[in-house]
Formats: C-alpha cells, structure tokens, sequence
C-alpha cells in the first residue's frame, strides 16, 4: 500500500531538485550524480508525518536496495535516517519503477557485505566513512507484496 501524507519538500535545493526531476521524468532525467545512477527514497517524516523525498546512489543487489546515510561523510546522520528507523515502510523509485519496502538497518557481516555493493556501486562511500567518527548507517530494504500479488 502506497505512503500517504502530504510531500514536504527538501531544504537542500540541489537535493530537491534532482529528487523532483527524477519523479517528474520517470527517472529519465537528473538520474545520475557524477556518472553514478541514483535512486528516490521517500521517508515519513518521524515528527511531521509529512513525505520526504530524497536522491541516494542506487545500491541494488538481487532485487534488494541498500540506502547508504554517509551525507557526504558529515558528523551527523541525515534526517531520513532517523524517520526510516521510526516508519520502516519507505518507497524508493528506480528508473519508472516506484515499489514499497520494509527497512531494516544492518549490521556485522551482513553489513560488510551490503557496504561492498555499496562501494562498488559509489566508490567515494569508503572516503566518507573515514572521514566520520559515526558508523554510517546501512539499511536494507526489502520488497513488501504488492496488492495484487
Ligand atoms: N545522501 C546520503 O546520505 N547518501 C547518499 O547516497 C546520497 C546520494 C545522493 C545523490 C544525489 C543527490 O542529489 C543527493 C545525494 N545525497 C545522499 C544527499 C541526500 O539527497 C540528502 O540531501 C542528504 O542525505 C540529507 O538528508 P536529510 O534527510 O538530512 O535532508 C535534509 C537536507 C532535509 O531536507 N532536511 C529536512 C529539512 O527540512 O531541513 C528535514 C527532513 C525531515 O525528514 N524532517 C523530519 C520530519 O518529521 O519531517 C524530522 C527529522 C528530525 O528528526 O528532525
């Protein structure tokens, strides 16, 4: 079942933007950072309640996606981080293809694997880590059924 609420854009300008043309175009545009794809993940806000939208690099692995929350390897988790672990059920859009997931955050072995399909696909997530004291979070993101499945 889809998220409802009321979208509330980003603060960051070039975040909402590129989140915003992405949906618009069905992922036919702004759907790269630096030659890399990306994907859209929406969040419900764990204050507001309100949709939020945002760009991420694409980790996907045999039908499963990992959210990275490196923020560029700032001090402090991105919002979304913290709305995921209090709503786990996110939608993320790939391309035209929008599905829900149930997130789960990873750790050990399980997230040593999800972090080397996460370098592989983003190769500056190893740069950001050992820019940051903090453990970048790494959350899994399972499909759910879909309604008529
Ligand atoms: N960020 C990453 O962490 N990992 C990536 O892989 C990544 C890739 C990427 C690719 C393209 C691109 O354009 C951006 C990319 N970013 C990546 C940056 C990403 O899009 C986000 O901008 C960044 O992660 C920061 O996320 P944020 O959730 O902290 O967003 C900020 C800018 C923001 O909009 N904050 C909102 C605001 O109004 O300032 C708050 C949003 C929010 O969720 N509020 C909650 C609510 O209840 O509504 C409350 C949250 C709380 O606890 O206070």
């Amino acid at each position: 079942m889809a998220l409802t609420g009321e979208y509330q854009p980003s603060k960051s300008q070039w975040a909402r933007e590129q989140a915003e043309k992405f949906e618009e175009s069905q992922g036919s545009e702004a759907n790269e950072l630096r030659g890399m794809p990306i994907i859209v993940l929406t969040t419900v806000g764990a204050k507001t309640g309100a949709l939020r939208k945002t760009a991420l690099m694409r980790v996907e692995h045999e039908g499963r996606y990992a959210v990275i929350a490196s923020l560029g390897g700032a001090p402090q988790e991105p919002k979304w981080a913290g709305n995921i672990r209090h709503h786990l059920h996110v939608e993320l859009q790939d391309g035209a293809h929008k599905r829900d997931y149930l997130a789960r955050e990873v750790e050990g072995e399980e997230r040593d694997e999800w972090w080397a399909h996460a370098v592989a696909a983003f190769p500056d997530y190893d740069a950001y880590q050992a820019k940051t004291d903090r453990r970048i979070a790494v959350f899994v993101l399972e499909p759910m059924a879909e309604e008529d499945e």
